[in-house]
């Protein structure tokens, strides 16, 4: 066992920041997946909060194209960071489970009251450093890293009641392989560190965890695990919204939690944007119970 503290589970069964319904399934698709008794039979207390209650679309209107339910992500979301912050205070390690990667935006902020100079690693296909501007969708699961380093609406960069929460150079993005231009020109500008499916290929997945930990360490008081499904293959994790394929492998994933476990520097993480709707018997879900077992130093032998 490497993180010693005991678990909490924060379900955040949101699909506003996104548009295919099915994700807020995702908190019960993990839990239906044995997570709680996989925790315990590593050998840790866990506690499961149960979920943010999240108003559904249809009870809703969209008022702004370019950030599509803005005012209820940003409410649901100040919701999930005191609960975050709450566990935090209590000494337990934060394990959030989505839902739309919209909700890390409440996730970092909750952990980042409590780290000052938090590091963060976006395992994720896509950069999601999109603002209102420059986003293709209006969907704010493309804004949520934006969001975390001090970029685009006020309602989303101020949340909790301070910014930014994270600085690019306590940042790295793993699995990159669909980046819009303005997410490009955004890396570019803040010279955030980005491993894109071609370094995971060139550099392998052990040494592009060993420089990710590296950087994410360097001078902070805590790390974030922003894990989104989507940045495994899709012939792995094929419950996930927006698939892209050419992703990390269940190898390289369970190698890169593993290196995380070993580390011991994680202090908070989420698991998100798993679909069971668009899924084959709760796969994605399955993995992403198997990739938290190895995060929180499952061993085999
Ligand atoms: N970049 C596109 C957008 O902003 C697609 C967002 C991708 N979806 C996610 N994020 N799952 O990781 O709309
Ligand atoms: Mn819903
Ligand atoms: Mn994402
Ligand atoms: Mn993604």
């Amino acid at each position: 066992m490497i993180i010693k503290q005991p678990i909490s589970i924060i379900g955040m069964p949101i699909d506003l920041g996104q548009g295919r319904r099915g994700v807020d399934m995702g908190p019960s698709a993990i839990r239906y997946a044995a997570l709680q008794q996989t925790i315990c039979d590593l050998g840790y207390e866990v506690e499961d909060l149960g979920d943010i209650s999240i108003p559904s679309p249809e009870s809703l209107e969209i008022s702004d194209q370019n950030l599509k339910y803005l005012h209820e992500i940003a409410r649901v979301c100040e919701e999930l960071a005191g609960r975050v912050s709450g566990v935090i205070e209590r000494k337990r390690f934060p394990l959030v489970l989505g839902g739309d990667h919209s909700m890390a935006i409440g996730t970092v902020a909750g952990a980042a009251k409590h780290y000052q100079n938090m590091g963060l690693i976006w395992y994720d296909a896509h950069g999601d450093l999109n603002t209102g501007d420059t986003s293709p969708s209006g969907n704010i699961h493309g804004m949520s890293m934006a969001a975390s380093l001090g970029i685009g609406h006020p309602l989303l960069t101020h949340l909790g009641g301070f910014a930014p929460k994270v600085r690019p150079e306590n940042v790295v993005l793993v699995g990159a392989r669909e980046l819009d231009f303005g997410e490009q020109q955004l890396i570019r500008d803040l010279g955030i560190k980005v491993f894109t499916m071609h370094e995971v290929d060139r550099l392998g997945m052990a040494r592009v965890m060993e420089e990710t930990i590296q950087i994410v360490s360097n001078g902070t008081d805590g790390v974030h695990l922003s894990l989104d499904l989507d940045g495994l293959d899709p012939s792995d994790c094929p419950g996930v919204g927006t698939p892209v394929p050419g992703g990390i492998t269940y190898r390289e994933s369970h190698l890169a939690m593993e290196m995380l476990a070993d580390s011991g520097i994680l202090t908070s993480a989420e698991f998100v944007e798993v679909n069971p709707i668009l899924d084959q018997s709760n796969l994605t879900a399955k993995v992403a119970v198997a990739l938290i077992s190895s995060m929180l130093g499952k061993k085999i032998l």
